[in-house]
């Protein structure tokens, strides 16, 4: 029991408290999924609790059906054909710092720039009136900053099948940052007996600009297979997410 590295900022693209470096990235700040055995441990001393705890289940037991922090690679994620997600190591100047966990650690990063720069062809730029040099050279034609792209992308990534609780219910959870105007993520899910569904629109026409952790509760009536899809509109700005997990049963706050 923590409070997170970004409660409670004042600018919360930064965190307010990060692991000491001996700790490295895989620390995590602010879970609130359950009690840790220090947190155990230490109300035992707080009380004078001198028994055998053991046989208390912790965090999330045999609920959890999938997970990613993101610090050891995608997981179990596969991506979509196109532009893709890519795990970020170190801090963006156009999205987050740092990863939820402890505010330095890695994060899956969708980002609408290296897309303008490789795919912009002069197809792209002189309807727009920007390129002044088409008649005469193609190949010589600047792109200027302004020519980036009014498209939206499209970037795709994919979780493994997964399997319900008995009764059919999953929540999932996940944290997002949103960066900048006109980006948005949409949530899929999908089965094979399951007609490909959008479960949730996430982010804003605005901007957002720190993390925000969220749930969806999934009811599918009875036990069974579905795949989730996470789908990044970027139009500008960027979208990243973190500590993704997949859980039988109920959403501890979703209704
Ligand atoms: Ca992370």
């Amino acid at each position: 029991m923590h409070y997170g590295a970004y409660d409670a900022g004042k600018v919360h693209r930064y965190p307010v408290i990060t692991p000491k470096p001996k700790y490295g990235k895989t620390l995590r700040l602010g879970q609130r999924l359950g009690l840790s055995d220090i947190d155990v441990m230490k109300i035992q001393v707080l009380y004078n609790c001198p028994i055998d705890t053991s046989h208390i289940q912790r965090g999330l037991g045999d609920r959890l059906i999938d997970y990613c922090d993101f610090a050891f690679g995608m997981c179990n994620f596969s991506l979509g054909s196109g532009p893709t997600w890519v795990v970020q190591n170190e801090s963006t100047t156009d999205g987050p710092v740092g990863g939820i966990s402890n505010g330095l650690d890695p994060f899956l990063f969708a980002s609408k720039e290296w897309d303008d720069l490789s795919s912009l062809t002069t197809e792209d730029v002189s309807p727009q009136g920007i390129s002044n040099s088409t008649t005469t050279d193609s190949a010589a034609t600047t792109i200027a900053p302004s020519a980036i792209s009014k498209t939206p992308v499209t970037v795709t990534i994919y979780s493994p099948l997964l399997t319900s609780g008995d009764d059919g219910r999953a929540c999932i959870q996940f944290a997002l940052f949103q960066y900048g105007p006109s980006s948005y993520l949409d949530v899929f899910v999908s089965g094979p007996l399951l007609q490909r569904q959008r479960l949730r629109t996430f982010g804003d026409v605005s901007r957002m600009e720190f993390w925000v952790r969220y749930e969806i509760k999934l009811d599918m009536g009875t036990k069974a297979e579905f795949q989730l899809e996470f789908v990044a509109y970027l139009l500008e700005g960027t979208v990243s997410l973190d500590d993704y997990y997949v859980v039988k049963g109920n959403c501890i706050y979703a209704d």
